[in-house]
């Protein structure tokens, strides 16, 4: 069933000049780009983005990362896009990730992991809502 997700290229994605490299491996993986935008977040966006981790260890440099330049998020539809994602994206730690995910391919450390998925439906309609009011999706 064709369902939406919430990606967010990240920052070490974006430096490193990978971000033409990943949004085409997700158009030919068969994600269509709802929605995108370049964007800075702000350490209280990313504070907010990263709520549920807001008790591990790794939440305050996380939300140090993501704010340390610019990211992409962007929509993407496709046939069960959350899990399809999931599977494109690679396991969290990119030394864990199978060979041939984005994680596996672009990912430097478990934190500088190159790419963002939402995780379930509910929560990719929390996050699209986040980054995109219904206007800006097409
Ligand atoms: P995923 O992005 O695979 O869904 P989550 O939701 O468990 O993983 O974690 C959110 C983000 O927090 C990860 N993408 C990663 O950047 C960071 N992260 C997760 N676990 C760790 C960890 N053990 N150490 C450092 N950063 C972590």
């Amino acid at each position: 069933m064709s369902e939406r997700t919430l990606t967010i290229i990240k920052p070490d994605s974006v430096a490193a000049g990978n971000v033409g490299n990943i949004i085409a491996r997700l158009e030919k993986e068969g994600f269509r780009i709802v929605a995108a935008r370049m964007s800075h977040l702000s350490k209280s966006q990313a504070r907010e983005f990263y709520a549920v981790h807001r008790e591990r260890s790794f939440y305050a440099p996380l939300v140090e990362y993501m704010t340390s330049g610019p990211v992409w998020p962007m929509c993407l539809e496709r046939d069960d896009a959350v899990s399809f994602l999931r599977k494109v994206m690679g396991a969290t730690d990119p030394a864990k990730a199978e060979p041939g995910t984005v994680r596996a391919l672009y990912g430097e450390s478990i934190e500088r992991n190159a790419i963002h998925g939402s995780d379930s439906p509910e929560n990719a309609a929390i996050e699209i809502a986040f980054f995109f009011p219904t206007a800006a999706l097409v």
